[in-house]
């Protein structure tokens, strides 16, 4: 397909065109795997299997070559210091390679090792390349934000020749205990042995070496003829000191020059006694990570992350993706830690568990499985932090602190988005609106995909069919929709375009590697790519997005930054060539992984200089993303396919990222390739409902599919799910108040919010919102009209829509109805959440609608729940301007309060808090209510020390539906305290 996007076509002849290139090119039923290393076919990789296995082979007998020197090791501020000497050859010769071990005030501990050779840039690079001589040191630049305070408080317990023990973390309850020959380091909490580093002795520096040019072996004839080259060969060279991959490798056509030489690192790190691992998106398999070194239904290749643009991708694979977060988490019951290896470079990620027994002849008791994993990447420092727990959430808080939180979103950007590839014109656009009108469908974004542009250059529009710009966006602001606009990072290399005349003629383009601007090919034709990683090109991108610059663009328009891992469809792997070089001489190798969130970075920076004094939250969607693009945006899952395969993959890739730190995360719905049948799309917008990023987007061949256009019941099914999540919002803002407040995920996977039930720690296909206890298993099946939740504890589950009790058992599934109308959604009994109850268009005009309250008593009729809302929309939250509530059912006294972080905070009465002053409380709806409610109506409201009384309405439980209340017309000021007495 990809091959189309080389002709450039006008729109007006673009239908028969289609026509013809539908009949020319049949989609591939799936990615070209060749197109993509395999880990042998990565030279570093390759080598550091190599030396696993090597390892292995030795056994007992290895040494690791890796040791401290005792007399240099010191302990200071809560940073242990000291070198690393490594062994490289029989003569003894040694490598000096400085460590640092810092102790943070999280509790979090990281290891960094650089080369003393290549720090002091005491090397020689090949082929006169301009290139850094350092290893590549600044990935701590683009990704850290916070977290870094030392714990000044972390003590040497223990000294000697042979290492040193330091303890540190909450209450000293941490230790490390430091070996130094080899080098290794144990994480210890509370005594017991949580991390391993360098267990197994792979760690491997690759230092640089100068390339010998070796002679060609002389070819011996022997008498008879034979070839006798065998006995000139020297002693075979290990595998993993082939250097045949050492200063040139070519993929594809494609030669990389290499010009450090090797400089790989890599690291053993175990968990002793964790049998699941999670984390490192972004993959297609399950949310608990496969063994990848073969055996049944294993992988065979190890996980990587080289972000690329995978072009229909495979699922239950370990093959890379668009985006890369190497954070990973191990847990075992009641035990969560992590760790969080900051390399931008390619990187792949064996795992192996093994079962270890303590006791051999206790046939299986006591034996536990240990998961132990092997990282490697082709270059940069080694730079790992250790996290250890105890709670997932601990975890979460820690890597949050670190990286940095989702941003607070635009209310706007958890609506629904209505996306294809394209909208063909100004007035389609405005025709969409219309009709999702007509049909009461509420929706807040329309997108525009790279069609609108004039040619694929960027910052235009295309004349013909986007002559009115300007009116399409007013339009949709009169029901406060917005429209989002594609913009890519490759740009359009012609002549008479002034984006491509300012990005050359400023030097802001990524550079060969003879340091000349790098062309590549992309949607326009030859192209080059803005270096965002330079301060300059930043500057200068933000310039072209100001309103006078981006002519048709409204306060009501943001962005969707595809394309930017980068896709190059001439590169290696249809990316940039390894050895191009960005500014400050690194090269492309070094930051591949952080190349994609320096674009989204420079975009955001451009939404917030639109125009002096405008600061409306940013909205930018990413598709390639490292380790803190959670502060920029939302990614989505890219190019997936209008399959039920799609449709279940999809969650667990969702929850992955949200334990990840970047739960702001969607996948397209209805499937991007191909035409959904009615049911699949239906079921793909109930569980949409439920993505923390929800789109419907198509490829440009797919049959239009907006909505309303379904025929009936599947139209009806679709807008129901549509304002469900509508009325939901209250409840998904708050989430997302969680997830900017401390890091945790929108949609929480079972181990996350029961890390004690390890029945559940594989359970992937369903999930918790926030905090409401609503628990959601979407229906990913053809013709299937049941289902199966899994019930992590003993609390009482009531169905959401029936306000069924259901008859549920911890650790086993309960089978419930879900006719295709019908979304599987259970309710935890002990939470209390909001919701707002009159459908309307976008979440724009319900800004100001009342609320109702739902609460789901638990077994000891009590519940808990909370509200954060602001204006939605700019960053006056950050001065007070928000309401946090804490809601709480205790000894038949419903009470709403300040939330405790509130209390004695001066809120100023700004604009929206004026505003809001009078929103108020209007229903509250108690499920699992008492018998003895029975013969009520009436019930006293308890603010601003007045009290009132309001309609009080009670059902008694029939059959198996659980008894409920509703209480009417409260008028409770949702800023205000108040107390509702149901004894
Ligand atoms: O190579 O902009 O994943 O959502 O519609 C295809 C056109 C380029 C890939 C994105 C997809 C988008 C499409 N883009």
């Amino acid at each position: 397909m990809r091959s189309s996007s080389q002709l450039s076509w006008r729109w007006t002849s673009y239908l028969c065109l289609l026509s013809i290139l539908c009949a020319l090119f049949t989609p591939a039923v799936m990615v070209k795997e060749n197109d993509f290393k395999k880990c042998s076919q990565s030279g570093f990789c390759k080598r550091n299997r190599a030396y696993a296995d090597h390892v292995e082979i030795q056994g007992a007998a290895w040494q690791a070559p890796y040791k401290i020197s005792s007399d240099k090791a010191s302990f200071k501020d809560g940073q242990f210091q000291a070198t690393i000497l490594k062994t490289v050859d029989d003569d003894g010769r040694t490598v000096t390679l400085p460590v640092t071990v810092s102790f943070l005030k999280s509790g979090a501990a990281r290891v960094t090792i650089d080369e003393e050779k290549r720090q002091l840039k005491d090397i020689e690079l090949r082929h006169d390349s301009s290139a850094r001589k350092e290893r590549y040191n600044e990935a701590e630049k683009w990704v850290i934000v916070g977290g870094l305070t030392l714990d000044k408080d972390a003590t040497v317990a223990q000294q000697s020749e042979t290492g040193m023990t330091v303890k540190y973390g909450p209450d000293s309850s941490f230790e490390a205990e430091i070996k130094y020959a080899p080098f290794g380091i144990d994480f210890k909490r509370d005594g017991a042995v949580q991390v391993k580093l360098n267990d197994r002795g792979l760690l491997n520096m690759e230092h640089w070496r100068a390339k010998v040019e070796k002679a060609e072996p002389e070819k011996a004839e022997g008498e008879d003829g034979e070839k006798q080259e065998n006995k000139a060969e020297p002693a075979e060279v290990p595998a993993y000191l082939d250097e045949g991959t050492w200063f040139e490798e070519t993929f594809g056509g494609n030669t990389d020059t290499k010009p450090r030489g090797p400089e790989s690192v890599a690291l053993d790190i175990t968990f002793p006694g964790y049998e699941h691992v999670f984390g490192i998106p972004e993959h297609t398999g399950p949310l608990s990570l496969k063994e990848t070194r073969g055996g049944d239904g294993n992988y065979n290749e190890p996980y990587r992350l080289y972000n690329a643009d995978v072009f229909e991708y495979i699922l239950d694979s370990p093959m890379t993706l668009y985006g890369a977060i190497p954070l990973m988490q191990a847990q075992r019951k009641d035990s969560t830690v992590g760790v969080f290896w900051l390399n931008g470079a390619e990187t792949w990620i064996d795992i192996v568990k093994a079962k270890e027994s303590k006791n051999p002849l206790a046939l299986g008791l006591g034996s536990k499985t240990s998961t132990h994993t092997h990282w490697i990447s082709e270059s940069g420092l080694l730079d790992v932090f250790v996290f250890l727990g105890p709670t997932p959430q601990d975890i979460s808080k820690t890597y949050g602190e670190l990286t940095g939180t989702t941003a607070m979103p635009a209310e706007f950007a958890i609506g629904y988005h209505q996306c294809r590839w394209n909208y063909v014109s100004d007035d389609d656009v405005k025709e969409v609106d219309r009709k999702m009108d007509k049909f009461k469908i509420p929706y807040d974004v329309i997108w525009l995909d790279i069609e609108y542009t004039d040619e694929k250059k960027y910052f235009t529009w295309d004349p013909n069919m986007f002559a009115d710009p300007v009116s399409m966006g007013k339009q949709l602001d009169d029901h406060g929709r917005k429209l989002v606009v594609i913009i890519d990072p490759h740009i359009k290399n012609t002549g008479g375009y002034h984006v491509i005349d300012e990005l050359k003629s400023k030097g802001l383009a990524v550079k060969n590697n003879k340091g000349n601007d790098f062309e590549g090919w992309c949607w326009p034709g030859s192209s080059m790519w803005v270096d965002c990683f330079n301060p300059a090109a930043i500057k200068w991108w933000t310039s072209l997005f100001k309103y006078d610059a981006f002519k048709g663009t409204l306060e009501n328009t943001y962005l969707w930054n595809d394309m930017n891992e980068p896709s190059v469809f001439n590169g290696p792997e249809v990316t940039m060539p390894k050895d191009n070089l960005h500014h400050g001489g690194w090269e492309h190798r070094d930051v591949h992984n952080i190349n994609g969130m320096t674009f989204h970075n420079a975009t955001f920076e451009a939404l917030l200089s639109r125009k002096k004094g405008e600061l409306h939250r940013p909205f930018i969607l990413t598709r390639s993303f490292f380790a803190g693009s959670q502060r920029l945006g939302a990614m989505w899952t890219g190019d997936n396919q209008a399959s039920w395969e799609h449709l279940g993959a999809a969650v667990p890739m969702i929850l992955a990222q949200g334990i990840s730190g970047f739960p702001f995360a969607g996948a397209d719905v209805g499937g991007f390739f191909g035409n959904p049948e009615l049911e699949l799309q239906s079921r793909w917008y109930q569980a949409g409902a439920f993505y923390p990023f929800f789109r419907g987007h198509a490829h440009i061949d797919a049959r239009r599919r907006e909505p309303y256009m379904a025929a009936e019941p599947y139209r009806s099914i679709i807008t129901a799910a549509l304002r469900l999540r509508y009325s939901l919002m209250p409840s998904w803002y708050t989430a997302f108040f969680h997830a900017h407040r401390d890091g945790s995920p929108i949609i929480r996977p079972m181990y996350w919010t029961h890390p004690s039930e390890e029945s559940g720690f594989a359970v992937d296909d369903q999930f918790f919102v926030g905090t409401t206890g609503l628990l959601v298993k979407p229906i990913v099946e053809k013709e299937k009209v049941t289902a199966d939740i899994y019930i992590p504890d003993n609390a009482i589950y009531y169905d959401y829509f029936t306000y069924e009790k259901l008859s549920t058992h911890q650790g086993k599934t309960v089978s419930i109805d879900a006719p295709i109308e019908k979304i599987p959604i259970v309710m935890r009994g002990g939470h209390i959440f909001p919701r707002r109850d009159t459908p309307r268009r976008s979440t724009q005009l319900m800004k100001f609608d009342d609320y109702t309250l739902v609460v789901t008593l638990g077994k000891d009729l009590t519940a808990h729940g909370e509200l954060y809302v602001d204006d939605g929309d700019s960053f006056d939250y950050q001065k007070g301007q928000y309401i946090h509530r804490v809601f709480d059912f205790h000894q038949w006294v419903l009470t709403s309060t300040a939330a405790p972080s509130d209390e004695g905070k001066n809120l100023r009465e700004g604009d929206w808090l004026k505003k809001f002053h009078d929103v108020s409380f209007d229903k509250i709806i108690i499920i699992g209510a008492p018998s003895s409610w029975e013969g009520k109506t009436e019930i006293e409201v308890l603010s601003g020390g007045k009290k009132t009384k309001v309609p009080f309405h009670f059902n008694k439980a029939e059959g198996s539906r659980a008894a409920f209340a509703t209480v009417g017309r409260i008028g409770a000021r949702v800023g205000a305290d108040w107390e509702i007495d149901f004894a």
